[in-house]
């Protein structure tokens, strides 16, 4: 553990690249004006107009919907840091009024409580989300400083702050927040330049997940005298039941006895070796921990995480990258159960995967962090959001029907709000920088303006990730300087090979090229990744997927859909997977690759008054057809039909490997 890498600001960074300008055009210009009509048009601002004062009646929506007029200020605020815009400072100044207007005067800021319950503060930490709600404030409020100066958001979200550290802290008020969020908030506060109480803050509620201080188990047992009780909680994707319901199901066992899985309250953090409950809860957490280390040194915190990144990767996640296959709590359930249809996958879990996998990265420099972010980024996340920029998934499966849609906006908006702050902040995921160093971790064709021992630096990059692994690099340097200049080698690629002038550079055990020579002027970097469309088998303890294969190019996995092979995508088993041939389909998505290749149908007449059958008295094989794969992130987008990304392979020669 080394954590020396340093994140580029926005202002740092600009992206000029055929894939992801469509996907950041989209999210500016569609996206923001859309969900800020609708934060509007759901009753979230009104929210803080009636806590204000300013407007009568009572809360309406979901306990937690302030955080998502927060996120929406975070994504507002990295875009007004990239680009002024009166019309986006216009809304976000107003937002920005509205909800200081509705601050308390000690600083506590939660509408639903404050309009509905006032005399409730902190009495149901599993469930309320006041201090998830405050992290999102305290996010918004340091992206927001950052993009225009002002600091009237900052200084409201440093009262807030106080307050709990007084509460939590100074009072030793028992308790943890049940929707982790808040410690990486607090780390983020921490390194704007704030005060050390409040790393000590993010601490204290880490070290006391999996102890009696973080109160859930005394909470579960009073909950009829807690906010919330009997309150209703329409969530999306559950059938709906009151808070109280929901707090036993998720916090107790089915005998009563409390569990702590669901918020990582199991056992201390330091102690945990697998990905437990909640995905998004878990990544949030485990994001504000490897803050910590960073900051603290702390290794044995730091061997925590490694061992529990290893549990998730090898065990508990999807070939998207998704996490979460329990529908029930939205979270982990146990080794190898990874349902296809059922998956949760939530387009949160894949952002705050993708939070995680950077802190980890910027903490050891392991290739192994920024392939999984990379994989996350163009598949479990992507396919969160429509080629259009206006319509979201919360729940991504790797199997669909044609009735699984996205959707504009949901009772819990949490996934659109976050992607937009995603996309929104791409290029800090890029490159890192140590003080000797610059590292590429992405391929997205883009200029990075840097300093490097006092000279003036300028990279950038050209290609047409990810549908070609050849990126050209342009560096110019102000006064020539000694430094390594370290390119990523995908994971994913069996060959990868940098190039400067006739220099030929190679792989380090850590999957970056380190380029260590004097640089001076211009300068050209030539990296050529081999890019091919793979079969992926999975571990044979995947139950789902037995006997199937999936398709892969490059940094993106492959599905079927409905759209370009007709008839029941169940009837059709993948054949020769030596020859699959990869083709441009503009009209899915500029510059998209498809990949065709060899199948058999089944035909379903020979099934005809049979449900079972003798293999004797079917055929040999299936009617040879062909079949067309599309980018997982992109499906969806054209007429409803099924989707599958693992398809059974009919493939003797290829079955055999397995
Ligand atoms: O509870 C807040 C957010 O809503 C969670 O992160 C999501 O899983 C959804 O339940
Ligand atoms: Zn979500």
């Amino acid at each position: 553990m080394n954590c020396r890498h340093r994140q580029f600001s926005l202002k740092n960074v600009r992206i000029h690249d055929r894939f992801w300008d469509q996907w950041k055009r989209n999210n500016r210009e569609t996206t923001l004006p859309y969900q800020y009509y609708q934060l509007i048009k759901s009753g979230r601002v009104a929210n803080f107009l009636k806590a204000a004062g300013r407007q009568p009646g009572g809360y309406t929506g979901m306990v937690f919907n302030d955080s998502d007029v927060y996120k929406w200020i975070e994504a507002a605020s990295y875009e007004l840091q990239r680009r002024s815009s009166p019309e986006l400072l216009q809304q976000t100044d107003y937002l920005i009024d509205v909800i200081l207007d509705a601050q308390a005067a000690d600083g506590y800021l939660n509408t639903y409580i404050m309009i509905e319950e006032p005399e409730k503060r902190w009495t149901n930490l599993g469930m309320m989300h006041e201090l998830y709600c405050a992290g999102h404030l305290i996010e918004a409020a340091a992206a927001h400083r950052e993009a225009t100066g002002d600091s009237r958001l900052f200084r409201a979200a440093e009262k807030f702050a106080d307050l709990i550290h007084r509460e939590f802290l100074l009072n030793q008020r028992i308790g943890a927040p049940g929707h982790e969020e808040i410690e990486l908030a607090l780390m983020r506060l921490y390194r704007a330049g704030g005060d050390g109480k409040y790393l000590d803050l993010a601490r204290l509620f880490i070290e006391r997940r999996g102890t009696e201080a973080s109160g859930f188990r005394q909470e579960a047992e009073r909950l009829p005298q807690a906010a919330g009780f009997g309150l209703l909680f329409p969530v999306d994707n559950f059938k709906p039941k009151t808070m109280h319901e929901f707090y036993r199901e998720f916090y107790l066992a089915g005998d009563g006895s409390y569990d702590g899985r669901y918020a990582q309250d199991h056992i201390p953090l330091r102690k945990q070796r697998t990905a437990e409950g909640h995905a998004v809860r878990a990544m949030y957490l485990y994001s504000a921990a490897a803050d910590i280390a960073a900051e603290t040194g702390d290794r044995e915190l730091f061997s925590a995480l490694e061992a529990i990144w290893s549990n998730m990767t090898l065990r508990r996640m999807y070939a998207t990258g998704g996490i979460g296959s329990a529908v029930e709590m939205e979270g982990f359930t146990r080794d190898y159960d990874l349902p296809n249809r059922q998956a949760y996958a939530e387009t949160c879990a894949a952002v705050g995967s993708i939070l995680w996998n950077f802190r980890m990265l910027s903490c050891t420099g392991a290739g192994k962090y920024a392939d999984l972010l990379e994989l996350v980024l163009f598949n479990g996340f992507l396919a969160g959001v429509s080629a259009g920029g206006r319509e979201f998934f919360y729940v991504n499966p790797l199997s669909a029907e044609k009735d699984h849609r996205r959707k504009g906006w949901f009772s819990v908006a949490c996934c659109p709000t976050n992607a937009v702050r995603l996309l929104a902040s791409l290029e800090t995921y890029i490159y890192t920088g140590t003080s000797q160093d610059i590292w590429v971790h992405l391929y997205i064709s883009s200029t990075l303006t840097a300093d490097i021992d006092q000279a003036a630096l300028s990279l950038t990059q050209e290609g047409s990730y990810p549908w070609s692994g050849s990126v050209r690099f342009r560096l110019s340097i102000s006064s020539p300087r000694h430094f390594t200049l370290y390119l990523r080698r995908p994971g994913w690629s069996s060959s990868c090979r940098a190039k400067v002038k006739d220099a030929e550079y190679k792989t380090d055990k850590n999957g970056y090229i380190p380029i260590s020579r004097r640089w001076e002027g211009e300068e050209e970097i030539e990296l050529t990744i081999q890019m091919e469309p793979e079969a992926l088998t999975s571990h044979p303890l995947v139950a789902g997927n037995i006997g199937k294969r999936a398709l892969q190019r490059g940094p993106v996995l492959y599905c079927l859909e409905t759209a370009d092979n007709p008839g029941d995508l169940d009837l059709l088993r993948l054949a020769d997977l030596s020859k699959l041939a990869a083709s441009e389909m503009p009209e899915l998505f500029d510059g998209c690759i498809a990949l065709q290749g060899d199948a058999l149908r089944h035909n379903p007449d020979v099934w005809v008054g049979r449900l079972y059958a003798k293999k004797a008295d079917l055929p040999e094989s299936g009617e040879k057809t062909s079949f067309t794969a599309v980018p997982y992130c992109l499906w969806g987008n054209r007429e409803p039909g099924q989707m599958r990304v693992w398809l059974p392979c009919g493939c003797p020669a290829d079955q055999n490997k397995s």
